[in-house]
């Protein structure tokens, strides 16, 4: 028993200079509805997210609901169906996916993030204009490419020592409309806005995987660019991978894909020396 405190400690201890390399830092975490998973996986994700906060990060919480969607849409009897990774969207599937999203999901995450002490605010893109879209492909409908980022909103809530909770709802350039956006696609770019220090995908494979299925810890995007052409990259990581360079371009310093379902997973990389999934930065 005596030993295990000792461990305790130990680790506290060894964190010390990533704890002081991140203080002040902004991290935007994407949570995807596949790591959502049950009530404990999400106690333990807030209770992550939390600890940032308290140790001087900037956290910021950008979730997805992919499967949530669905299980509405099924109740009310409305098909749904996928393009290249995106959702059909059509005017009675976007005011579903607005609702499940700003309202189930966004606010399970808060009233999550509070029970363990932190405090959080739910907002989605529409919120003091935080995201503005427009329509990415006439095929898709209202599926939204943000192309106007408002992030003062998010510098004011750091300030204040509360968590943004951001669902990926978008406002148009004409106000009435709303288009729903890809949740990785908010992420980077609410990643990309602020120049956030490291922007960490959760999702629910180990990360990026060589041509014998290995898990690549370290990736430069030269070497993403070419593991796509050789289509090593391929399927449902493409859109992550492809977030990725976006966000790296517009000054993001890293973005690490990992495992959410793992136990600690952010805490894991950004505060051990281990680190989890993989890493891409220049
Ligand atoms: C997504 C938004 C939610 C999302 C959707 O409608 O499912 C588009 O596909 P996950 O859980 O992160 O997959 N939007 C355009 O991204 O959820």
């Amino acid at each position: 028993m005596d030993r295990d405190w000792i461990a305790t400690a130990k680790t506290l201890s060894e964190a010390l200079p990533y704890l002081q390399r991140y203080s002040g830092a902004i991290v935007v975490v994407k949570f995807g509805g596949n790591a959502m998973g049950d009530a404990d996986a999400m106690a333990e994700f807030a209770r992550d997210i939390v600890l940032m906060r308290q140790v001087g990060v900037n956290p910021v919480v950008v979730h997805g609901g992919g499967p949530m969607i669905n299980e509405m849409l099924g109740k009310l009897g409305i098909k749904s169906d996928f393009v290249r990774g995106k959702r059909v969207t059509d005017k009675a599937t976007v005011e579903v996916v607005e609702m499940v999203l700003t309202g189930l999901v966004n606010k399970r995450i808060v009233q999550a993030i509070m029970d363990e002490g932190g405090r959080a605010v739910g907002l989605s893109g529409k919120d003091d204009d935080l995201m503005v879209a427009e329509a990415d492909d006439p095929e898709l409908g209202f599926v939204g490419r943000p192309v106007e980022m408002n992030v003062q909103v998010l510098r004011d809530l750091f300030a204040a020592g509360i968590i943004p909770v951001v669902a990926p709802v978008a406002t148009g350039m004409d106000p009435n409309e709303t288009f729903n956006v890809n949740g990785d696609t908010a992420a980077g770019a609410i990643a990309g806005a602020l120049e956030a220090d490291r922007l960490l995908l959760l999702t629910d494979v180990a990360g990026v995987k060589d041509a014998s299925g290995n898990v690549v810890t370290q990736l430069t995007p030269e070497q993403v660019r070419q593991m796509t052409e050789d289509g090593v990259i391929a399927g449902g990581m493409i859109p992550k991978t492809e977030t990725a360079l976006a966000a790296l371009e517009k000054g993001v310093r890293a973005v690490v894909i990992l495992d959410g379902r793992l136990p600690n997973a952010s805490l894991l990389e950004l505060f051990t020396e281990h680190g989890a999934g993989s890493i891409i930065r220049s």
